[in-house]
């Protein structure tokens, strides 16, 4: 039986153009900064997202966290969305390995979060208060619907943190389906930020790897805060070939992944039983209320494997779906079919 696997980009395979760039790749000890496929690929993502430099690292989540403690000391906050990867999915990684304090404050549906509701957690210089040091937004917003944030409220966050002398770091794990959604470039979306992280191996297909951007000195310390938690990788042209090619192939095909979801998301706001607003959804992310009397979405999900179509149970009554490489037009039609029988049983 066929499989249509809709629980997350992750799961994208490298292209057959990758492969054979792996497998040619000229490579060198990059703790020695001697691979040259990993220095052109940093050269071209700092170049992308318009930084002085950038910095290969082994995930998303090891790029935020080198971000995070490359901006912060101990005992210094972080003011973050309650809806971030970063304080969500990431083990409190920056508090248990940085002794970082997060300060959650309410992401709004769209992934924003109040200018006013930042400038009031900002502390005043005082004895008892931890020092706010870093704001950290999420481009596109994962929990929030895959919402790309609009560049004026990046760059009025951007302002607002420079202004109190905080620095700003994006967690831009989807930062070019923000892009191509909005129909600008990356570097644009990034502009007003101190550093950014991006994924080589969601969307864009690459099988492993993040890069950190900012400028010279901020990558530096990022660079020995990556060896510090073990991530100084030798021979990583092996990796970095793989995402050249996902920088320079896999970015303007996302517009497919988005018109897919959207297909996906009209479709399922037609099923009585379940809630989505096919509006809401703008990049390749697709959250759907389960609302059927006495059907969870862990039981929703395993009627869906048992049929082939595979997604996420996010919480007691939603699930995600998320569009990626792998999955056609017609994946997503033969999906919503298995929806529909399944939720009119
Ligand atoms: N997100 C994964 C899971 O961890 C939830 C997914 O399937 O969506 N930032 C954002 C916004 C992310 O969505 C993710 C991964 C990361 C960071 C972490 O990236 P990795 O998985 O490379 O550590």
């Amino acid at each position: 039986m066929e499989t249509i696997d809709l629980r997350s980009d992750t799961i994208t395979r490298p292209t057959p153009a990758m492969r054979k760039a792996m497998a040619e790749a000229e490579v060198g000890d990059d703790v020695f900064k001697e691979d040259p496929t990993v220095n052109r690929l940093e050269a071209m993502a700092a170049q992308r997202m318009g930084k002085p430099a950038a910095l290969l690292v082994a995930s998303g989540t090891m790029g935020n966290l080198v971000a995070q403690l490359a901006h912060c000391g101990r005992g210094d906050e972080t003011l973050l969305g309650d809806q971030s990867h970063v304080f969500f999915y990431e083990q409190g990684s920056a508090s248990a390995l940085g002794g970082i304090h997060p300060r959650t404050l309410a992401n709004n549906p769209d992934g924003t979060i109040d200018l006013e509701k930042i400038e009031a957690a900002i502390r005043p210089d005082d004895v008892h208060f931890p020092p706010s040091r870093l704001v950290i937004l999420e481009n596109t917003h994962n929990r929030c619907q895959g919402t790309p944030l609009p560049l004026d409220y990046t760059a009025a966050v951007g302002d607002l943190a420079r202004r109190h002398g905080l620095k700003l770091h994006i967690d831009g794990a989807r930062i070019f389906n923000a892009a191509v959604a909005l129909g600008m470039n990356a570097d644009q979306l990034v502009a007003a930020a101190d550093s950014v992280t991006f994924c080589l191996s969601k969307g864009l297909a690459a099988p492993v790897g993040s890069i950190v951007c900012g400028n010279e000195a901020f990558i530096a310390r990022a660079r020995r805060v990556r060896k510090s938690l073990g991530g100084g990788m030798r021979q990583a042209g092996i990796i970095a070939a793989a995402g050249l090619v996902a920088l320079s192939e896999m970015v303007d095909r996302l517009a497919e992944d988005h018109a897919n979801a959207r297909t996906l998301a009209l479709g399922l706001s037609q099923i009585p039983g379940l809630r989505i607003d096919p509006d809401a959804v703008t990049t390749n992310i697709v959250y759907v209320e389960v609302e059927k009397k006495g059907l969870s979405a862990p039981a929703l999900a395993a009627d869906l494997q048992a049929e082939g179509v595979r997604v996420l149970p996010t919480a007691p009554h939603q699930i995600r779906a998320v569009l990626h490489y792998h999955i056609t037009r017609a994946q997503v039609d033969r999906a919503l079919g298995i929806f529909s029988r399944l939720m009119s049983n």
